[in-house]
This record gives structure tokens, sequence and C-alpha cells, in this order.
């Protein structure tokens, strides 16, 4: 079995073993968040699983024990997007996540927010650690993820909630996230690697190109959101350039409460 580890990514871990691929976004110190870099080499890693016949599951998480990924990089978010992202690259990603013919796990060790929540419910199973935290945070820092981030989210917990997580943009527990559907599992923190591994051991000795099938045949019923989120998009990078979308990125920034008052219209 190939074993590989890391090439020249500098924000991801990258290992396969096993026949596992294990991703890993590689900057704790912004709670995992993604910058353009980040974003291409995470498309570069899935496209590796991709292409390898030894690989059977991916495993996508985060290092350290405080977060899976916090979104976009608001540090670097600069005019109309998140700095040093190339146009279209988070929807590649998102892509990627969705067409690669082999289970994808989500490993959610810690938050899972805007962004990086996205990321989550796009893969075809998530398993959290019991300190897991989830939730979407775009009306509150002058964001969304338009398309899969908000109407697959209502395939996955129904419309109500889904509406709930967007507009009042608050954090759920994993308990609560088991409950509504959002995750598949929740096991102590200590075991969500060894528990992990138990649903890759289980994925590997599965058919591949009947677990290859059912992943795109789930996928056909909502492939036209794809559609519906490249409209979004366009509309994000124009939302991006306004001084209300500013006003919540500076808010975080600037840890202050954020004031989108003067914003609101009749
Ligand atoms: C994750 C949260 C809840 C963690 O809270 P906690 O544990 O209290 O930690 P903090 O003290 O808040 O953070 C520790 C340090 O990490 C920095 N940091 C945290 N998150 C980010 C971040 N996302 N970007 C930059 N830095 C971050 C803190 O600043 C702090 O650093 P210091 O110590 O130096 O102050 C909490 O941190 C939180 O709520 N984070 C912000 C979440 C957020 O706003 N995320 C961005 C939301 N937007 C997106 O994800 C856009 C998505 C996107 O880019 C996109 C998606 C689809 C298609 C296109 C696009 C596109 O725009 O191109």
């Amino acid at each position: 079995m190939a074993e590989k580890s890391n090439g020249s990514f500098e924000d991801v871990v990258f290992e396969k073993k096993g026949g596992v691929a294990r991703i890993a976004i590689n900057r704790p110190e912004v709670r995992n968040a993604f910058r353009g870099r980040t974003v291409d080499e995470l498309i570069a890693a899935f496209q590796d699983a991709w292409d390898d016949p030894t690989v059977g599951v991916v495993v996508l998480t985060g290092t350290g024990d405080k977060a899976f990924c916090s979104g976009g990089d608001q540090k670097a978010r600069e005019g109309s997007g998140y700095g040093g992202m190339r146009g279209g690259a988070v929807e590649h990603l998102h892509a990627m996540i969705r067409n690669i013919p082999k289970p994808v796990i989500a490993a959610v060790n810690g938050y899972a927010i805007g962004g990086g929540h996205v990321l989550h419910v796009l893969c075809d199973l998530s398993i959290a650690s019991d300190r897991a935290m989830f939730g979407q945070v775009g009306p509150r820092v002058g964001s969304v993820d338009p398309g899969y981030g908000t109407a697959y989210l209502a395939r996955v917990v129904g419309e109500k909630k889904a509406r709930e997580i967007w507009m009042l943009c608050r954090q759920y527990g994993a308990r609560e996230a088991l409950e509504m559907g959002l995750v598949n599992a929740v096991v102590p923190a200590a075991e969500l690697e060894a528990e992990v591994d138990r649903w890759c051991q289980e994925l590997l000795a599965r058919s591949p190109t009947a677990l290859a099938l059912v992943k795109s045949s789930m996928n056909a019923d909502s492939e036209a959101i794809g559609g519906i989120g490249k409209l979004g998009f366009q509309a994000l990078h124009l939302f991006y350039g306004s001084e209300e979308a500013a006003e919540g990125k500076n808010a975080f920034l600037e840890k202050r409460p954020v004031d989108f008052g003067k914003f609101r219209k009749g």
C-alpha cells in the first residue's frame, strides 16, 4: 500500500496509509481558517487521493484540538473576497469533495464554523468529537455561502432548522448536531481518531464501484444547487466590496460588537 506525506504543502498535512488519505487543515493559530493557499492545497490533496488507486476513503479534519475549520481567514479578507483566493477556488473545493468517487469522512475535532461548517456538511459522513461546535456566521460577519452552503444544508437538516442556523448564527454542540441529523456519530474527543478509523475499515471492505455509484446517484438529486451557487457567488463578491460586509469583518477583527443597523433597507 502506498504511503505518502506532505510533499510541498504548507497549510495542509496530507498522509496516505492503508487505503486512507487523511487531509488536515494545519493553521491552528487561526482555528484552521482557510486562505487562498489552503484552498489550493486542499484541492491538490483531494485530486491526489482521487487519482491514487490505493486510496479508498478520504478523511478531512483539522490539526490541534480546538478546530476543524473556522471558514475563510478574516485576517486575509479584503475588497471583493478573502485575500489570495483564486476566483472560484472555494467552489472548486466543494466540487472536489462532492465529486471524488470515494467516501469522504469529516472528522470534526472542534469548531466547524462558517465556510468550515460548509466543508463538513459537504462530506459524505461526519463523525464528531463530543467537544465539536457547529455553526454558520455569515449574517454576523457580512458573508454567506450561497448554493451548497445554504440549500444543501436544508436537505440535511430540513428547511426550518437550516434557516435558523443561517439567520441566527448560533453555535450548536455535538449532541444537538447528532439530534438534527447534521452528523452521523459523536464520540469522546480521545476516541475520535479510532472511531473514524473503524468507519474507514468498514468502507474499505465494501465494493469501491458500488460506493462510487451510491455517491454519484445521491449527488444527482442535489446537483442543480451548484448552478444556483454560481449565481450566488457572483452576487457575494459584489457584496464583499460593500461597506456593510466590511463592518462585519472589521467588528470581528477589532473584537467589538457589530453594528449593521444603518444598512437596513425599507
Ligand atoms: C471559531 C471561533 C468560534 C473560535 O472561538 P475561540 O475558540 O474563542 O477563538 P478566538 O479567540 O475567537 O480565535 C483564536 C484566534 O484565531 C483567530 N481566528 C479565528 N477564526 C478566524 C478566522 N476565520 N479568520 C481569521 N482568524 C481567525 C482569532 O482572530 C484569534 O486570533 P488572535 O489571538 O490573534 O486574536 C471564533 O474564532 C470565530 O467565530 N471565528 C470567526 C469565524 C468566521 O468569521 N469565519 C469566516 C466566515 N466566512 C467564511 O467562511 C467565508 C467563506 C468563503 O470564503 C467562501 C465560501 C464559499 C465560496 C466562496 C467563498 C469566498 O468568500 O471566496
